[in-house]
């Protein structure tokens, strides 16, 4: 599903957007809700809601759930810090991680994720205005029973955390990828958070201020990753996260 708001003179703007993987039984329902979802966000009213059905001719590939912890932070400068510390451990670059930050502050708003190379800290998206947009990829039920039992996520959130780890383990499998850092675009959620396969998904409290609307999605790339690949996989390849022990 993708909400947005079509602006005469500054062109779209996002709203709202989720997806899954589900049953052709499930369909009825996961419309309804995600109707429901877009017409109620505190990004405000949307002028056209879109909802894509496609059916999947590929069996998805069953990756795993990402560990998750939850970081101290009580303020934007110390959300800096950690994702700094955070990405440096990756094995992302001092310039690298200062792009991103760039790009993870900036007032420029992205529709979809950024691909920065992790030595030289390039953009190495397609198409800028864009981005990538993680798509086709769902959690099985046992994962999602796990999501409910982690400590400290507020039962309202439970959703949009099942919905970011579910596309941060995605995002996370592939070998190109060194890690991933999110800011949420909605005015109200000011957790982000920080994923590798290495050291798993770290919510970030704080990492913006309350009422701003910016936020964003950086990829971080191996120096030399076959980035048509690596945007294929994320776009393209159906994946089902389930709750077993992630290889490292
Ligand atoms: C989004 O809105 O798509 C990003 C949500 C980030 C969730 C972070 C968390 O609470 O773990």
């Amino acid at each position: 599903m993708r909400a947005s708001k079509n602006r005469a003179k500054r062109g779209s703007m996002h709203i709202s957007g989720a997806e899954t993987i589900c049953t052709e039984q499930q369909l009825k329902q996961i419309a309804q809700q995600y109707i429901k979802r877009a017409l109620s966000h505190s990004r405000g009213n949307p002028d056209e809601v879109v909802i894509t059905v496609e059916r999947i001719t590929k069996k998805p590939l069953d990756i795993p759930l990402l560990n998750t912890r939850t970081a101290k932070c009580s303020s934007p400068d110390k959300a800096r810090q950690l994702i700094t510390e955070f990405l440096l451990g990756a094995g992302v670059s001092a310039r690298a991680v200062n792009a991103g930050l760039k790009v993870l502050y900036s007032k420029k708003h992205m529709r979809g994720a950024c691909i920065m190379l992790s030595v030289s800290g390039r953009r190495a998206e397609p198409d800028r205005m864009r981005g990538v947009r993680v798509s086709r990829f769902g959690m099985t039920d046992s994962a999602e029973k796990i999501m409910t039992a982690i400590p400290g996520i507020k039962k309202s959130n439970i959703r949009t955390v099942t919905e970011a780890i579910t596309l941060a383990s995605k995002t996370a499998h592939h070998a190109d990828i060194l890690a991933e850092v999110c800011i949420s675009d909605d005015p109200d959620y000011t957790t982000g958070y920080a994923a590798s396969k290495q050291s798993g998904y770290l919510r970030i409290p704080c990492i913006k201020q309350h009422g701003d609307m910016r936020g964003g999605r950086v990829i971080f790339v191996r120096q030399d990753a076959d980035i048509t690949a690596v945007v294929d996989y994320l776009e393209k390849r159906p994946v089902i996260v389930s709750a077993k022990k992630v290889r490292r």
